[in-house]
């Protein structure tokens, strides 16, 4: 795990990156906090800061403020190093959105032990966005986080001109595979064809379940052509082999709608899933086991 240490004296950074790197924390260095707080707003920013209350530019106090003030989504648990100790500084940092506080000098041990204590608070909130954005039988983005993720992306890319695709995939006559193997075959079949379709797309693609066996994947810089060809790299990864169950090789298709737009032209979310969700209709209209754009 990443931490911050920020501080502008030398000898303070050098004895904290020794100790925090000895507890197995990658340690990520700040002299300022105009520096600190752009590294803790960075994408894959370190989740935990222990930061000097006097450094030049802004403070300790200015970078929790702004930190709590920012709405990131994730969680930065920040510890401030003082040597003010009286009860009015401690608050006033509490106040700013720290989270602990250790007075300078600080002794090794109780600095462990409280990285350790902000490392739990890191964990469970790490552990309860998982629950919250994940489908629990597949594992992939569940429907509100895969809706988020579009959101994103449509506003992300408003006004440069780019494409943006979304692919809509649907199990073919599964409800007959529930019939003719039950609803655990049912599962397993649904678990393995979203890895395998998982498997298809690039690593800044997101892929969600959007209902029941209706798979929804969010692909950001991709034109229709690229779109057209992940898709029917889905379909025949589900096409050319069974899926392998406890309950027999259940082969199982899949009909896939796609749609794109450029974000220059002011994308409208529901208007790019209605077309996709078009498409796969018009999938399933043609027999099944093809891709629709
Ligand atoms: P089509 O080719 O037209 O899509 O036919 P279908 O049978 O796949 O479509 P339909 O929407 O009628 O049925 C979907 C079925 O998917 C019905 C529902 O019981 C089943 N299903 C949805 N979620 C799950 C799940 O989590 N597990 C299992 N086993 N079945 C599920
Ligand atoms: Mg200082
Ligand atoms: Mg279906
Ligand atoms: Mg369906």
């Amino acid at each position: 795990m990443k931490v911050l240490v920020a501080d502008d004296d030398p000898i303070s950074v050098l004895y904290l990156q020794d100790v925090l790197s000895e507890w197995g924390y990658e340690v990520v260095v700040a002299a300022d906090g105009l520096t600190a707080e752009a590294i803790l707003r960075e994408e894959d920013g370190p989740l935990l800061a222990v930061l000097d209350w006097m450094m030049p530019g802004l403070d300790g106090i200015d970078v929790c403020h702004n930190i709590r003030q920012a709405g990131m989504e994730r969680y930065v648990y920040m510890i401030m190093l003082t040597s003010r100790t009286e009860t009015e500084f401690i608050v006033a940092a509490m106040n700013a959105g720290a989270d602990d506080y250790i007075a300078k000098p600080f002794i090794a041990e109780e600095m462990r032990v409280r990285v350790r204590a902000g490392r739990r608070i890191v964990d469970l909130e790490q552990e309860l966005r998982r629950q919250a954005t994940r489908d629990a039988l597949t594992g992939i983005f569940n429907r509100g986080a895969i809706l988020d993720v579009l959101q994103k992306e449509i506003a992300r890319h408003a006004r440069t001109p780019n494409f943006l695709s979304v692919i809509f995939a649907d199990l073919d006559h599964f409800k007959g595979i529930n019939d003719t193997y039950g609803h655990l075959a049912g599962d397993e079949v649904l678990r393995e064809a979203t890895r395998r379709m998982d498997s298809m797309l690039r690593n800044y693609d997101s892929f969600g379940r959007y209902g029941g066996e209706e798979l929804l994947a969010v692909l950001p810089n991709c034109d229709p052509e690229g779109a057209l060809a992940v898709a029917e790299r889905m379909r025949s990864a589900m096409a050319d082999t069974a899926v392998h169950t406890p309950y027999g090789d259940i082969a199982v298709t899949v009909s896939i709608g796609i749609a794109s737009v450029n974000t220059a032209d002011k994308a409208d979310m529901t208007a790019l899933l209605h077309r996709a969700d078009g498409a796969l209709y018009a999938a399933k209209l043609l027999g099944r086991n093809c891709v629709t754009a």
